[in-house]
């Protein structure tokens, strides 16, 4: 007997059947949970007491969750398979990028609606909702850096709309309605800026402020802003779909470091949103510069707030904002506090009916956690994990003792804490954010990596760590490297997301193009031809592998030239590149896409094209020549 068969005797479970069993139940779509209902109560329990989870995904098996990962400078977002924590694929958002010429093709420009910025700054992924779950149709991003908020639709994983955000400086927190459905996407600007930012101020602080800012998640436009005190940091919505918090640190305004670490207490500061939508259709609002936005003012935290707001006070420059998947209590973690203010969403409630005197009456308890507290995520089971920072921890916590201790109980609720590698910042447990959190997965999002991986520079990774936390111990499962430098995630079992396989020829994201091709009596799928407009001309082509429709056209020089193609593979994963030599041209056409982008042809001479997604034992020969008559 070798040593595996050894331990699978005295565990009485086989690693090889366990391993069976969740492939089977993944295919079917249930998930790990189902694999380990497939054994009796009794080896489930053993397997849970031995060894945990089983971590390791063996080749050709599926990961259980997709994990979206937001992607920090990089400007994108990330899909990583949990729990084997394999990087599946990125998703170029605000950042131009190499290989699928996001922000060069005509498709993503549209997106980008043209902005002259090429990169972006991304730290919350959220996906939307029904009934306190994902739908599983759109994920959302912020970008702090340029101001913006982006939807990626989940269906075919590229970003479909594209929103600039007006009157604020650099959008941190965003979270989307939960309850009934995602109607609204809410998000927070965290820097104070002169209102209006037009030139003339800069030491008067009493023209400094933010908003918050709501958008309709359908279209993506901006609905209405609420003018707040403070600067605004991370932002939450509750499962009722009545409010939206934010924490506030620099309650002074100050512009300094200095300044902003004056006040002893900062805020959490809550939103009344059909308070606020009444306000907007009774036109009780401004309007900020030549922006037609309307701004409702929900300023007033010296008094506790106004109709639309509440500033509830906390210790000073909170962090986090989370609301637990039992729908009952909003936690904001203290950073410089060593503590989390335990708040209940049903006194929020009480406090704009008008039965609270004093905006801390919604605090139920403010538990001491450890040093450096920035993020509060869930099990699902009661208890919940706060990510430490300066103690470089998980700190795992009971919700219920730390609400009996806070009336004067003699109750431990500190469950465990442990050391990872090193200085967490974001925290996530699976469908954490949602009402069907499971307690089966944790990923502590770490800043520095240090020693954890052979040197690669002075430049190194992060460190993302995965934890089991199914059983009554957190148990650190394994490092995983990561690029600079992803701050949140969100972890999504897999049955809910359900990806397109090949484009559909309808789809909206290529339907201009497809539009611009019918008035040049094009048929995408049929022609290749070059049509002539003044100094403008458009290449049509198909590829089929390893065949490109057109292998030579001419043009002359100065001419705009685009190029479209369209993929008639139909086959899965047979995705084709059209690249330019020496013009900065290179996109993607997948499977039944139809790609276009626009260059100029200002050098005379015979230019290659070639397919630059491996698609055929003759992808090299895949290639074909435009020739620039000089003019
Ligand atoms: S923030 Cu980065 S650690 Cu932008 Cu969510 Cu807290
Ligand atoms: Cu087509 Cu490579």
């Amino acid at each position: 007997m070798n040593d595996e068969q050894d331990q699978d005797k005295k565990s009485g479970v086989s690693r090889r059947g366990f391993l069976g069993a969740t492939a089977v139940a993944g295919a079917a779509g249930a998930g790990l949970a189902s694999g380990l209902l497939g054994f009796g109560a009794g080896e489930a329990q053993a397997r849970a007491r031995n060894s945990g989870l089983e971590f390791h995904v063996a080749p050709g098996e599926l990961d259980t969750y997709y994990g979206f990962w937001s992607g920090g400078q990089s400007g994108e977002i990330r899909i990583l398979g949990i729990p084997s924590q394999r990087e599946l694929m990125r998703i170029p958002v605000f950042n131009h990028e190499s290989a699928t010429g996001w922000g060069k093709t005509n498709e993503s420009k549209r997106v980008l609606n043209g902005s002259p910025h090429t990169n972006g700054d991304t730290h919350h992924v959220h996906l939307s909702y029904e009934n306190g779950t994902y739908d599983g149709r759109y994920a959302f991003v912020n970008d702090k850096l340029n101001t913006r908020v982006a939807r990626i639709r989940l269906d075919i994983m590229k970003p479909d709309r594209i929103t600039e955000i007006p009157n604020v400086a650099a959008i941190h927190g965003i979270n989307p309605q939960r309850w009934p459905s995602t109607e609204y996407l809410f998000c927070s600007g965290e820097m104070i800026i002169p209102l209006p930012n037009d030139g003339r101020h800069l030491d008067e602080p009493e023209h400094y402020w933010t908003l918050m800012t709501a958008l309709d998640a359908e279209t993506m436009d901006v609905k209405w802003q609420v003018w707040v005190d403070g600067n605004m940091d991370n932002l939450v919505t509750d499962y009722s779909g009545k409010y939206v918090g934010a924490t506030c640190y620099n309650s002074g305004r100050g512009v300094t470091l200095a300044e902003m670490m004056g006040p002893e207490r900062d805020w959490a500061v809550f939103f009344n949103v059909p308070a606020i939508e009444k306000a907007v259709a009774e036109g009780d609002f401004t309007t900020i510069g030549d922006s037609p936005v309307p701004v409702v003012d929900g300023r007033g935290a010296a008094e506790g707030g106004t109709a639309y707001t509440l500033y509830v006070p906390v210790p000073r420059s909170p962090h986090g904002l989370n609301s637990s998947p039992d729908k009952k209590y909003v936690i904001a973690s203290g950073k410089l506090s060593p503590t989390v203010t335990i708040m209940e969403w049903s006194k929020v409630d009480d406090w704009f009916a008008g039965k609270l005197n004093d905006p801390r009456d919604t605090v139920l308890a403010e538990p001491e956690v450890g040093l450096g507290p920035l993020h509060t995520t869930f099990d699902g089971r009661g208890n919940a994990y706060t990510s430490v920072f300066l103690d470089s921890q998980v700190v795992k916590w009971n919700i219920d003792d730390a609400l009996r201790a806070a009336r004067g109980e003699q109750v431990n609720y500190i469950r465990q804490k442990l050391d990872i590698h090193y200085q967490i910042g974001h925290i996530m447990a699976s469908m954490a954010e949602t009402v069907e959190a499971d307690g089966k997965w944790l990923v502590a999002l770490n800043k520095f990596s240090k020693d954890r991986f052979i040197p690669v520079g002075p430049l190194r990774p992060e460190n993302e760590q995965l934890i089991d936390i199914s059983g009554e111990e957190m148990k650190l499962v394994h490092d995983g490297p990561a690029f600079p430098e992803p701050h949140d995630v969100v972890m999504v079992r897999a049955d809910l997301v359900r990806p397109a396989r090949v484009w559909s020829r309808d789809d909206p994201f290529f339907a201009e193009t497809a539009e611009r091709a019918r008035q040049d009596g094009v048929d995408l799928e049929r022609d290749n031809t070059v049509i002539r407009d003044g100094n403008k001309v458009r290449v049509y082509m198909t590829s089929l592998a390893p065949n490109f429709g057109l292998t030579e056209f001419s043009v002359k020089q100065g001419d705009e030239v685009t190029v479209t193609v369209t993929n008639l593979d139909r086959i899965e994963d047979v995705a084709h590149g059209f690249a330019l030599v020496n013009h900065g041209v290179n996109m993607e056409i997948s499977p039944q896409q139809t790609a276009s982008i626009t260059f100029a042809a200002n050098k005379p001479g015979v230019h290659w094209y070639y397919c630059s997604w491996f698609c055929h034992a003759l992808h090299m020969e895949m290639s074909g020549r435009m020739l620039v008559e000089s003019a």
